[in-house]
């Protein structure tokens, strides 16, 4: 039932990456893999490793002009509340049906793991944060990709404000589909990964993931998690189980 549009059998793809670039990575060991333990997920460990090895951290996605902005389509979950829909998920979805009615005023997000002080934000919390806006392309693996405008709060700045522990390795997201992803912290400290509430300069439609998505703009779209709920910062590596893109065949480190 999960993800049913990640159709594309790419594991024999990222098989025989992986025999062939064993050999000039193998030497890394340093990082922890983002594999699920199986020889076949090696490709991810091998596209994780080449990326983080050969390009600098920091460097920053292009971001366009206003005039460059298109259509973006709302792909996969264009509302957590219909029970019709293959991620619907029945304990999240009608809470987010409660959200929508008051135009969620009432949404909390909740911040928690390794962190010095969890704590729950409403969307006036993040929006008094610092706020930054971008004109980035979206890239999905279906073969599109669009140009928008995002406005939201540096995950960064909400994560200075719990007080992410210096054991923290990973940020998890967890959203009010059936959907859970996760980053590193190279990705969750980008100063263009944020938390967007806006988008072509209006509130963040229901459909692109209202009322607050993630913005990753160093990786495929599918890694931008909407609908965001809640958020674990983790010490080690965690695939989200049977939620997570590992079981269901996708990778999860998808740098562009
Ligand atoms: N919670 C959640 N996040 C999600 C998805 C989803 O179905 N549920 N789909 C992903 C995919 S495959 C893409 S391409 C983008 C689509 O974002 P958009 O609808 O704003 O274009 O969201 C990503 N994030
Ligand atoms: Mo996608």
């Amino acid at each position: 039932m999960k993800k049913k549009h990640h159709s594309i059998p790419r594991r024999a793809f990222l098989g025989g990456l992986a025999s062939s670039a064993a050999v000039t990575l193998s030497g890394c060991a340093e990082t922890e893999p983002p594999t699920y333990g199986s020889l076949l997920r090696f490709g991810d460990l091998v596209t994780y490793k080449a990326h983080r090895l050969l390009l600098p951290d920091m460097s920053l996605a292009r971001e366009y002009e206003l005039s460059d902005i298109s259509p973006a389509p709302a792909i996969g979950t264009t509302n957590p509340a219909d029970a019709d829909w293959g991620f619907f998920d029945p304990e999240q979805g009608p809470i987010h049906e409660r959200l929508q009615r008051n135009g969620f005023a009432d949404f909390r997000l909740i911040v928690e793991g390794s962190v010095a002080r969890p704590g729950l934000f409403s969307l006036a919390d993040l929006k008094r944060m610092p706020s930054r806006t971008q004109i980035t392309r979206h890239t999905c693996e279906e073969g599109w990709s669009a140009i928008a405008q995002w406005t939201g709060v540096p995950l960064q700045s909400v994560l200075d404000a719990v007080g992410i522990l210096p054991s923290a390795r990973y940020v998890l997201f967890e959203a009010f589909d059936l959907w859970a992803d996760g980053i590193d912290m190279i990705d969750a400290l980008h100063p263009q990964t944020i938390l967007a509430y806006g988008m072509n300069g209006k509130d963040l439609p229901l459909g692109h993931g209202a009322p607050l998505r993630l913005r990753v703009e160093k990786q495929l779209g599918y890694k931008s998690t909407k609908f965001v709920r809640r958020i674990v910062v983790t010490d080690r590596f965690d695939d989200n189980g049977p939620l997570g893109h590992i079981q269901n065949g996708w990778a999860w480190y998808t740098g562009i």
